[in-house]
């Protein structure tokens, strides 16, 4: 397989187990190089802990750029996560555009809003901003709320799978090549992802969890590239991701009181496993 080097952008949550403290273990441990511009630093993630510190890192990514520019430095492919401002959602279209080899994948996770709602540091603006980076991807990887959010479609508790469909036609519509739907539930005990384009739409239905867990989009992207970019199909790679996930949360149903992250490290070996 040839040796890969990607960028990852989104936040150091110092500590809960999402961003960058997750992508950079798992898509290391995949056998990918994996090059980091932080978009800020908090103290803990935003979900659930009180008073947390945030230092926006907006200001350097211009600095950071030229000097990457001037070395020379490029990427096989760059993933999103988590972004700091509405600048930093301009940058990541810049940086692609300086930094990314020709033809290789520009992946947005639109990190915003989970169950119906936008996280706290974010508003409609940057929701609208956020659609503007989606239009320019190659593959985008939302949760339902968030696909709601780009596309400007009602977000829904029960729906069926027409309503599926017409989400992911509609960021397909707004410029994405490819679309990788999280979270979707079809009937009381599963849930699954749909991985859809233009002409393609597959459905992959797994067990649906009694418990849930921050940070497990953030887990399942950065799977799913680690896979991804070990030659695994899209298709394949938003299967091994959601397997993976699944055991995560499992492993974190063993815990007492873990309620701000997922243990997804004991599991990295099982996810090693698949994508080989
Ligand atoms: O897991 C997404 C995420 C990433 N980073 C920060 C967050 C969240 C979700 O709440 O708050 C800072």
């Amino acid at each position: 397989m040839k040796y890969s080097r990607i960028l990852t952008i989104q936040d150091v949550s110092c500590v809960g187990q999402c961003s960058l403290t997750v992508a950079l273990p798992i898509i290391s441990a995949c056998g990918i190089e994996t090059a980091v511009l932080p978009s800020g630093v908090l103290s803990t993630h935003t979900a659930g802990f009180k008073g947390f510190t945030f230092r926006d890192l907006s200001s350097d990514f211009h600095g950071i750029l030229n000097h990457w520019v001037s070395e020379k430095i490029t990427f096989d492919g760059i993933y999103t996560g988590y972004l700091g401002s509405e600048s930093q959602i301009d940058d990541v279209v810049e940086i692609a555009n300086k930094t990314l080899k020709p033809n290789s994948p520009l992946i947005i996770d639109p990190a915003m809003a989970d169950n119906g709602k936008l996280y706290p540091a974010f508003n409609e603006s940057y929701a609208k901003k956020m659609a503007s980076l989606v239009a320019v991807s190659s593959v985008v990887i939302p949760n339902i709320t968030e696909a709601c959010f780009l596309t400007g479609e009602k977000y829904l508790e029960e729906y069926d799978e027409n309503y599926i469909k017409l989400l992911t036609k509609k960021l397909i519509d707004l410029g994405a090549k490819k679309v990788v739907l999280t979270g979707v539930s079809l009937d009381k005990t599963t849930t699954g992802v749909v991985v859809s384009d233009r002409e393609n739409y597959c459905y992959y239905r797994h067990e649906k969890l009694a418990n849930s867990c921050h940070g497990t989009g953030d887990i399942y992207a950065s799977a799913l590239v680690g896979a991804f970019f070990n030659g695994k199909t899209l298709e394949d790679s938003a299967k091994i991701a959601a397997d993976y996930v699944v055991r995560c949360i499992k492993e974190t149903a063993k815990m007492d009181n873990h309620w701000y992250g997922a243990c997804f490290e004991p599991i990295i070996p099982y996810l090693i496993e698949k994508i080989k």
